[in-house]
C-alpha cells in the first residue's frame, strides 16, 4: 500500500473560518472558534485520514497588518505555517469576495510561501447566492493561479469533503506522521488553556479578549478519574481584573462552568477547574507568555 502524508496550511484573513475548517476536517473541536477577529494565536496542528493518506492540518493565525508585538509574532507563525507546509489552502470569505486584506496575503504568498502549491477555498458560500460564486471564482483565479478552486461552507460542511479527498490525492507519498487514533499535535493543558480563553472571549468586549492570555498552571490527575486543573488569567490592567471577574464573579464564574462543561466532554471525565486572574501588566512584553502561548517571542520585533 502506497501511503500519503503531509502538512496543509490553511490561511487567510482573521475571522475567514479556518479553525471551523480545521475542526470540521478533524472531527473534533481542536482549535477554539469565535465571531470575533484574531481567535487563534498560534499553529495548531489536527491530523485527519482519507484513505491512504494522512491530512495534517496546521491551523494558523489570521493575517492581518500587525501593530502590537503579539500581533506580529502571531502572523509570523501564519506566514511561517505556510512555508512549511507542503500544500497551502488560502480561505476567503465569499460574501466579503477580494478584500484589500485577501489581495495582501496573495501579495504575499510568492514571497513568503514560494514554491508551495496553494487552492483556493472560497468558505461561507452558505451565505451568497449560489450565482455569485462563478464570477468570484474567476477574479480570484485572475488575481493568483491557484491550484484548483473549492467552494464550501466550512460551518455547514458543504464542499468539504471535495477539499479533503483532492488534499489527500496531491499530499507526497511517504509514511504516516502521526499514529492513527492521534487527532491533534498540541499538548493537553494548552487546550484546555485555549478552551478558557473562548469563553472570555465570547464573553467579554472590546479589546479585553486581545489584552489577556490564560495558561494551565498545573494539571493534576485525581485517584477517582477526575483531573485537577488550575489555569492562570493574566490580564495588563487593575480594572481589567474587576470586569473580568463581574458582580460578585458572576462573570468568572459563567467562564468557568462554561470551560469546564467543554473541558469534561472533550476529556470524558470529570474536571475540576479553578481559575485565577492575576494582573501583570507588562505580560504582553514577555517572553514566557509567548512559549506559553506557542509562539515565538522574537519573531514580534
Ligand atoms: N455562515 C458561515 N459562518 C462560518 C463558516 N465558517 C466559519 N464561520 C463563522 O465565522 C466565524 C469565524 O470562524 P473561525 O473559524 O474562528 O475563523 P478563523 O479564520 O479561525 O479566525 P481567526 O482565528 O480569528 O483568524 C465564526 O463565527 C464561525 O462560526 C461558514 O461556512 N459559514
Ligand atoms: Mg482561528
Amino acid at each position: 500500500m502506497t501511503t500519503r502524508a503531509g502538512f496543509v496550511a490553511l490561511i487567510g484573513e482573521p475571522n475567514a473560518g479556518k479553525s471551523t475548517l480545521l475542526n470540521r476536517m478533524v472531527g473534533a473541536k481542536v482549535s477554539i472558534v469565535t465571531h470575533k477577529v484574531q481567535t487563534t494565536r498560534a499553529r495548531i496542528r489536527g491530523v485527519a485520514l482519507e484513505g491512504d493518506s494522512q491530512i495534517v492540518f496546521v491551523d494558523t493565525p489570521g493575517l492581518f497588518r500587525p501593530r502590537r508585538r503579539l500581533d506580529r509574532a502571531m502572523v509570523a507563525a501564519a506566514w511561517t505555517g505556510a512555508a512549511d507546509a507542503d500544500l497551502v489552502v488560502l480561505l476567503i470569505e465569499a460574501h466579503r469576495g477580494l478584500t484589500h486584506g485577501a489581495q495582501a496575503i496573495i501579495d504575499g504568498l510568492s514571497e513568503r510561501a514560494e514554491g508551495r502549491r496553494v487552492a483556493l477555498a472560497i468558505n461561507k458560500i452558505d451565505r451568497v447566492k449560489a450565482e455569485d460564486l462563478l464570477a468570484l471564482t474567476q477574479k480570484m483565479n485572475a488575481a493568483y493561479p491557484f491550484e484548483k478552486t473549492f467552494l464550501i461552507s466550512a460551518e455547514k460542511g458543504h464542499g468539504v469533503d471535495d477539499l479533503r479527498k483532492w488534499l489527500a490525492e496531491t499530499l507526497p507519498e511517504g509514511p504516516w506522521l502521526y499514529p492513527e487514533d492521534q487527532i491533534a499535535d498540541l499538548p493537553m493543558r494548552m487546550i484546555a488553556a485555549e478552551m478558557t480563553r473562548e469563553k472570555l472571549t465570547l464573553r467579554l468586549h472590546q479589546e479585553l479578549p486581545y489584552q489577556l492570555t490564560v495558561e494551565t498552571e498545573n494539571w493534576e490527575e485525581r485517584q477517582d478519574g477526575s483531573a485537577r486543573i488550575d489555569q492562570v488569567i493574566y490580564v495588563a490592567r487593575d480594572g481589567h481584573k474587576g470586569i473580568l471577574l463581574g458582580k460578585k464573579g458572576e462573570t468568572i464564574k459563567a467562564v468557568s462552568q462554561a470551560a469546564r462543561a467543554e473541558l469534561e466532554e472533550f476529556l470524558g471525565r470529570k474536571v475540576h477547574l479553578f481559575l485565577q486572574v492575576k494582573v501583570r501588566p507588562g505580560w504582553l512584553d514577555e517572553a514566557e507568555r509567548y512559549s506559553e502561548m506557542g509562539l515565538d517571542f522574537r519573531d514580534g520585533n
